[in-house]
């Protein structure tokens, strides 16, 4: 038929055309297909390969972090950190955040004491931390959320008064930069996920970074069944490497970074000028010195919008549009940790504030002028 039209049907409706919260970036197949031909040819699939050397050494230049150590993934680079750490007693941490942040704390049957957060970041609020430290208390897990950093330098002041370790929870922070310094430099160790749903992805993935030559051996050995060599295995440990083809992926994706980053900022700045005159919707600011990795895009929903939150969540699935209630239910309100004194609503005030009321708004480096425009309508029609 002379005309007619080929490919996937044009979307009638907008629930034909859904915009999920986000859509991992993938570089194109032709150059990966090389990449595979390499590990085809070396018969080398893990431990340590070469691919996995290489992205180890480019991401701690790429990231400023003083060692890396790849792992299978973001909630197992947590349970080797704290492993590696040595802890013992409470680490003092956010409710405000992904479950794996304090399931790793429980799976290293350590026990987490919940800390509120600042309202302008929704970070652990170092005021909070100093409150919730005891005689117990061996380290702090604070969660750069959405990429935002943590107060870094109050974090690492009370640590050092205490004697405390400091982990930092970096998921969501891949090529975040404070103050023109990565913010993988700070801290004793930091963990980030390299999931499909985050700003650099290898599929699964993970890494953890340390502050020092000693602690990246802990780490490689933890996620190596605690093997050192042939013959010495001196602590237990699990498997959480990294294998050939995550990490090959991962060189890729460090390629096109730059691409995605500019990508994301540029939905983000569109959402920013359509939203600006919407009362009642409130974007997280990024805060001074940051330059951030636009990972995600929170707004606070308030009272001067005529719907709540959830109100706005469900309107927008009626739209084709799926944010997410990232991080709604909040941790502590959980059945194993709602026991716990220091998961009292009354203690965690700015973080039961917020898990009411943030909504993440669809961002990756593909949504199209078009779509954001649709999802800022679909907000105003609200
Ligand atoms: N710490 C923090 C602070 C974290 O946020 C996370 C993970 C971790 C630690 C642990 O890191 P990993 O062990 O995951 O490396 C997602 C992710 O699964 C999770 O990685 C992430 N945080 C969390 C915040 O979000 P869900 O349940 O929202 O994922 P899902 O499958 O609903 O995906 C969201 C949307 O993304 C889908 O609607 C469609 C799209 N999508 C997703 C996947 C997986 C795709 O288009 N393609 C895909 O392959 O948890």
């Amino acid at each position: 038929m002379v005309g007619a039209r080929t490919g996937p049907p044009l979307p009638e409706t907008p629930l034909d055309d859904p915009i999920y919260v986000t859509r991992p970036f993938l570089p194109p197949l032709a150059e990966f297909v090389p990449m595979l031909e390499r590990i085809w040819e070396r018969r080398v699939l893990t431990n340590s390969g070469p691919f996995h050397q290489e992205l180890e050494a480019r991401l701690a230049s790429f990231l400023d972090a003083p060692h890396v150590s790849l792992t299978t993934n973001g909630m197992l680079a947590l349970s080797v950190a704290l492993e590696a750490a040595g802890l013992e007693g409470e680490v003092v941490t956010t409710p405000y955040s992904f479950v794996a942040t304090t399931h790793s704390v429980l799976l290293e049957k350590l026990t987490p004491v919940f800390a509120d957060v600042a309202p302008h970041d929704l970070n652990i609020d170092p005021a909070a931390i100093e409150a919730a430290i005891t005689p117990r208390t061996t380290a702090i897990l604070g969660v750069h959320c959405y990429g935002n950093p943590c107060d870094v330098v109050a974090i690492e002041a009370i640590a050092a008064r205490h004697g405390l370790t400091v982990i930092y929870d970096a998921a969501h922070a891949f090529g975040v930069r404070l103050h023109g310094r990565g913010v993988f430099a700070h801290g004793d160790y930091s963990c980030v996920s390299f999931h499909a749903t985050k700003a650099f992805n290898t599929f699964e993935g993970g890494a953890v970074t340390t502050g020092t030559a000693a602690a990246k051996l802990a780490v490689d050995g933890r996620k190596n069944f605690g093997i050192v060599d042939e013959v010495r295995i001196p602590t237990v440990g699990t498997n959480a490497k990294m294998s050939e083809m995550n990490a090959a992926m991962g060189l890729l994706q460090l390629d096109h970074f730059g691409h995605v980053r500019r990508e994301r900022a540029r939905v983000d700045a569109l959402y920013r000028a359509g939203l600006a005159d919407v009362a009642g919707i409130a974007p997280l600011a990024v805060p001074l010195g940051v330059e951030p990795n636009h990972s995600y895009f929170p707004v606070l929903v308030g009272d001067g919008f005529p719907r709540s939150r959830d109100g706005l969540y469900e309107h927008l699935k009626t739209q084709g549009i799926y944010s997410r209630r990232y991080f709604f239910p909040l941790l502590s309100s959980l059945p194993m940790y709602r026991d716990t004194p220091s998961a009292d609503p009354a203690n965690l005030p700015v973080a039961g504030d917020a898990a009411a009321r943030v909504l993440c708004l669809p961002i990756y480096p593909d949504l199209a002028d078009p779509q954001v425009e649709r999802i800022v309508a679909a907000i105003r029609a609200a």
